[in-house]
C-alpha cells in the first residue's frame, strides 16, 4: 500500500512539474498589444485571369528599435532596445482569395543579403514600386543594401505550394525614426484558408550566420498571417 501511494506522488510530482513547464513555455509566447492587424477592404479587383476577387491593402510597418513606440503603442511590448522589429502587430489577417496590396513603411538599416534570391520577389502579381517608383519584378531590389524581407508560408503540413517573399531595401535615414521610410507596395493573391507563417531572411541578428538573437526570437522578425 505504501509502495502504491508512493508511486501516485511520484507521477503526480510528475505531471505538475511538466505543467509547470507547460506553462512556462506558454507564457514565452509574444502577443501583440495591439491584436491582429487586419486588411482594409478596398472594392473588387479583377485578376488577369477575368476573375473578379476583393481587392484589400495590408499595412505593413518595421523598425530599427523594437523597443519604441508607434502611434501611442508599443512597436514590441516589452522589446530589446537595438533589436529591430516588425510591429506594433507581428500577425496579420487576410481574406482567402483576394488581391492583398501590401503597403510596407521600412525604417531599419540593412546590408548585404547571405543569398540574393531574397533580394527578388516571389509570389507577387502586378507592378512593385519602391517610393513610389515601379521597380522590376523579376530583378528586386540590390542584394547588398536589404533592410528587411516579408516572407511567408503555411504552417508545415498545409499548403506546401504557397510561397510568397518581398524584400525592402535598407533605410539610410535610420536610426532616425521621423524621417520617410522606404515605401515598398505589392501585390499577391491570397491563398485558400488557413495559418500562414511569415519570417524574414535578412539575417539581422547575431551569432552563426546573422541567424541568432532577433532572428530566433518570436515576434520580432517572425509572426502569423492569418487567412480568414
Ligand atoms: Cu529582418
Amino acid at each position: 500500500m505504501k509502495k502504491t501511494l508512493w508511486t501516485i506522488a511520484t507521477v503526480l510530482i510528475g505531471a505538475a512539474l511538466i505543467a509547470v513547464v507547460g506553462l512556462g513555455f506558454h507564457s514565452q509566447f509574444y502577443k501583440a498589444k495591439v491584436g491582429w492587424t487586419k486588411a482594409q477592404a478596398a472594392g473588387t479587383v479583377t485578376l488577369a485571369n477575368g476573375q473578379v476577387v476583393p481587392h484589400v491593402v495590408l499595412k505593413l510597418d518595421s523598425f530599427p528599435d523594437s523597443s519604441g513606440m508607434f502611434n501611442g503603442v508599443p512597436i514590441h511590448k516589452g522589446g530589446n532596445p537595438g533589436w529591430p522589429a516588425y510591429g506594433p502587430s507581428n500577425e496579420y489577417s487576410i481574406p482567402a482569395h483576394a488581391l492583398v496590396t501590401v503597403v510596407w513603411d521600412q525604417r531599419d538599416s540593412g546590408g548585404q543579403i547571405n543569398n540574393p534570391y531574397f533580394a527578388i520577389p516571389h509570389g507577387t502579381v502586378g507592378p512593385i514600386t519602391l517610393n513610389g517608383k515601379a521597380i522590376n519584378p523579376s530583378v528586386g531590389i540590390d542584394p547588398s543594401n536589404v533592410g528587411h524581407t516579408f516572407t511567408v508560408r503555411a504552417v508545415p503540413g498545409y499548403n506546401p505550394n504557397f510561397f510568397l517573399s518581398v524584400a525592402a531595401p535598407a533605410d539610410g535615414d535610420n536610426p532616425d525614426d521621423s524621417t520617410a521610410p522606404q515605401v515598398m507596395k505589392f501585390s499577391f493573391v491570397s491563398p485558400s484558408k488557413g495559418l500562414y507563417a511569415w519570417n524574414c531572411e535578412f539575417p539581422c541578428g547575431t551569432g552563426i550566420g546573422g541567424f541568432g538573437a532577433v532572428m530566433g526570437s518570436y515576434g520580432y522578425m517572425s509572426g502569423y498571417l492569418h487567412v480568414v
